[in-house]
Order: C-alpha cells, then structure tokens, then sequence
C-alpha cells in the first residue's frame, strides 16, 4: 500500500456543504437491558461465562432508555446533524414466541421523533449484535434458519419506524459477526470453530440480502431510497518482506475486507479465501448471491487501524494473524486499545471502495474513534490525544474526497463512554465521559473541540 500524505483541515468549510458530521452509539452498548421489556441476548449469556471483562455485561451500561433525552440534547448541542443507532432485537421480539413488544417499537418510536423535533437525522442499524438467546440456542448465525427471522424482524421494525428515517443498515460490522465471533472466539458466541465460522460468513450476508429485499418490497418505507449495510475494514501490511508473511497478509486482507465487500458488490468470494473455506460454507450457498448482492444505496464504512500480519508457521488456513507490539501506557500513536493511529486507512480504504467496488456509492464513514486513559481532573477530561485522532481522520477523509472518492458522511463513535463488549467498561471511547456509578454525563475535551470544529 502506498502511503498517503494528509493535508491539515483548517475548518468545516474545506468539506463540500453536504457532507454531514454525527456520532455514533448501539443498542446493547448503551440502552441497559434491565429497562423496558428486552429478552435475553447472547452478549448476557457470553459475559456470564466470563467472555467479558469482570463478568461486565449490558444490563445498565449507559441507562439511556431513561435517559435517552438528555443523551440527544448532547447531540444537538454539539451541532451534530447525525445520529447513528441500533435497534435491540431482543427488545423488539424478547422471546420465542414470537409476538412483538409494543413497549421495545415505542421506545425506538421517542427516539426518532425525539432526534426529528431536534433537526438531527436518524440513522438506524438493525443489527448491531444483539442476538436473541432464543435464536443463539438454535444456533444463532450458523443456522439458516436465523435469517428468516431477521427478515420478520426487519419487517416490524421498518413497519413502525420506516417512514421517518434517513437511512437504514442491514447488519453492522459482518467480519466481527462472523470470523471475530466464531473463528476467533472474541465475541459472543465465543467459538474458534472454522466450520461455524465458515457458515457464519455466508450466513450473515444472506440476513443482509433478505433484509433489503423485505425493506424494498414494504410500501410503507420511505427510507426505502437509502439503504445499506455497515463493512468494518482494518489495514494489512505484512509484518516482514518475507513471501510467506506477504501471503498471509493477503489472506488476512481477504478475510477482512474483501470478503463481505466482494459479496455485496459482485455477487462473488474473493477465490483465495474461496478456496479454504468453500468446504465449510452452508450448501448451495451459490443460490444465494444473487440476492446478496442486490444494489445498496449507501455503503457505510468502520474504521479504526491497521495491523501487521505474520505467517504463525502452521501452513493451515488463515495462515498466520497480528502481531501486537507490547502496548505503552500514553504512547501517542497507539490508543488505550493498543490500536495503531493509522488516519492514511481511513483515505485507502476510501478510494479503494470508489475504484474497486461501487464508483459514484455514496460511502459514509459510521464509525470512527478511539478509547484512550481518559482522567477527570477539576471536572473537566482533556482528551487531548482523541482530538488529534478525529482532526487527523476527517483530514484523511478529505483527501479521499479530492481524490474523487464520494465520501457524504462521518460519524464519531461513540457519542458515550459505553460497554466495549470483550473489554467491560475499561475502554472509554466516548466524546462524553460516563460515570457508570452515577450515570452522570461530562462532555470531554473532543466534544467541545467537535462543536468548535462544526460552527467553523
Ligand atoms: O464499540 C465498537 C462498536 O460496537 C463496533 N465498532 C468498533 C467499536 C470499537 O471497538
């Protein structure tokens, strides 16, 4: 990959009048299960047995259900336009049975008005990882028979809410559904199974495809002109010149980034990831792309890092991972997470979506941001390395527009310090500091940046 130099933004302004600035949350990161009437998901299940830090779980995380009011004014306030969400499954179906919780569909149904009577636009995720219990016991991702489901789901939640949204995506995130969850064993349901995660692969890409077909076929939805599905993509520089390193590089790449990408745009699997996970993908899984790769309206990308990769030796499929250098406490080019700031990602992945994938697809940036060692000192959180890190990336973002790439959206995650899945709450990646003992709410040093950035 070639390096990319960034150009320092001066103002709003350099940025075409259209482009819209918002943040960033999801459901079971914030809302608190234990209000409303939500059923069980998989992420409860996976932090009692101890997949998250301290046992943590989404039982309180930020009270937003109750405090969703406040949470938008913070929005409002900082001059954002955008809000990105995501609807909790389980709130919407709690169980088996299968009947609709109109307490779940009213909740959502005060936040997008809410967000209206503010002037900011709503931006709706379906799926960002909240699996019911009910359909994980039957084999969550792995079972087809989930993505039936989750177009029933589409369709109550597009019923109720579909003639006020400004845009919709199917699934956020595939690679972290998929390979994270069931090959890599970080995320709920915690596998490190390639035959389950071969099936997850397809299988979350045939949710998406059903999804959009469902929310088309819907006369009720106007959002219907602006739908789309959220990729993650993380850099994949091979850790040495050595070829084998190089190879799995490319693997990783291809497991990635090109995966789902290559999917939805072309109706394919890239053929050097083909080749070794053909075998565990769900039969007849060719009958399937056509309807994967129905046309988006929008395409959203989550970016954060890069990483370097090393063939582990093994000669077995995916061939080698990361290798993580020992993380150091403040160190300005790695975040609390131990990620690398890498903002020229941000503008490669940009025009490489443009030339390769969907010239002229609207493409927004859904997430973007860092956890760092935020400290409240006097009341006040100088988050200063984070506002380095959003300068640096909406620049990166800027360059990717001067390069012809039709970037029309960037949006901060996250608007609250929040639960960090794997990671319980240690990891604050917030532009608003949580104290989850008082639910209190303290606009960092990058809020108030933001809000000056905006009225530039
Ligand atoms: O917090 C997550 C989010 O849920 C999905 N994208 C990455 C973020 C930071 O890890």
């Amino acid at each position: 990959m070639t390096e990319i130099k960034t150009r320092n933004i001066i103002s709003r302004s350099d940025l075409p009048a259209d482009f819209i600035f918002g943040t960033a949350t999801s459901s079971y990161q914030i809302e608190g299960t234990r209000f409303g009437t939500c059923g069980a998901s998989h992420w409860d299940s996976f932090a009692k047995a101890g997949g998250t830090a301290n046992f943590e779980d989404g039982e309180t995380a930020c009270a937003h259900y109750e405090k969703w009011e406040d949470d938008l004014n913070l929005i409002q306030d900082c001059g954002l336009q955008a809000y990105r969400f995501s609807v909790a499954w389980p709130r919407i179906f709690p169980n088996a049975a299968g009947s609709v919780n109109e307490q779940g569909l009213a909740f959502y149904d005060r936040v997008v008005d809410g967000l209206l009577a503010r002037g900011i636009e709503p931006h709706l995720t379906l799926y960002h990882w909240d699996l019911p219990q009910y359909l994980a016991d039957n084999g969550g991702w792995t079972n087809q028979d989930t993505t039936q489901h989750f177009g029933d789901y589409t369709e109550a939640v597009m019923h109720r809410l579909g003639d006020r949204l400004k845009s919709v995506a199917t699934i956020n995130e595939p690679w972290c559904v998929a390979w994270l969850s069931h090959y890599l064993g970080h995320h709920a349901p915690g596998l490190t199974d390639l035959s389950a995660a071969g099936k997850a692969m397809h299988n979350i890409l045939l949710a998406h495809g059903r999804s959009l077909d469902r929310m088309r076929s819907m006369q009720s939805v106007t959002t219907d002109s602006n739908l789309g599905i959220v990729l993650n993509m993380e850099v994949s520089t091979p850790s040495s010149d050595d070829p084998k390193d190089i190879a799995a590089a490319q693997i990783q790449d291809g497991i990635y980034n090109r995966w789902f990408a290559d999917a939805v745009f072309t109706g394919t699997y890239p053929a050097d990831v083909l080749e070794h996970l053909e075998p565990h993908l769900p039969a007849n899984w060719q009958d399937d792309m056509p309807l994967i790769s129905k046309p988006i309206d929008w395409l959203g990308l989550n970016y954060y890092t890069r990483n370097f990769i090393k063939d582990d030796g093994s000669g077995q499929f995916p061939f080698g991972g990361p290798v993580v250098p020992e993380s150091a406490e403040k160190d300005p080019t790695r975040t609390s997470m131990n990620w690398e700031v890498f903002p020229e990602g941000l503008t490669y992945f940009l025009t490489r979506i443009e030339e390769r994938y969907a010239p002229n697809i609207p493409i927004i940036v859904s997430e973007n941001g860092m956890a760092s060692f935020d400290e409240i000192t006097d009341g006040k959180i100088d988050d200063v390395q984070r506002v380095a890190y959003l300068q640096s990336h909406i620049s990166a973002v800027n360059d990717a527009i001067h390069k012809g790439a039709h970037v029309k959206g960037y949006f901060a995650w996250s608007l609250l310090d929040n639960f960090e899945w794997a990671f319980g709450y240690d990891q604050r990646f917030g532009i608003v500091h949580v104290d989850f003992e008082t639910q209190v709410r303290t606009p960092k040093a990058s809020w108030h940046w933001l809000r000056n950035f905006l009225g530039s």
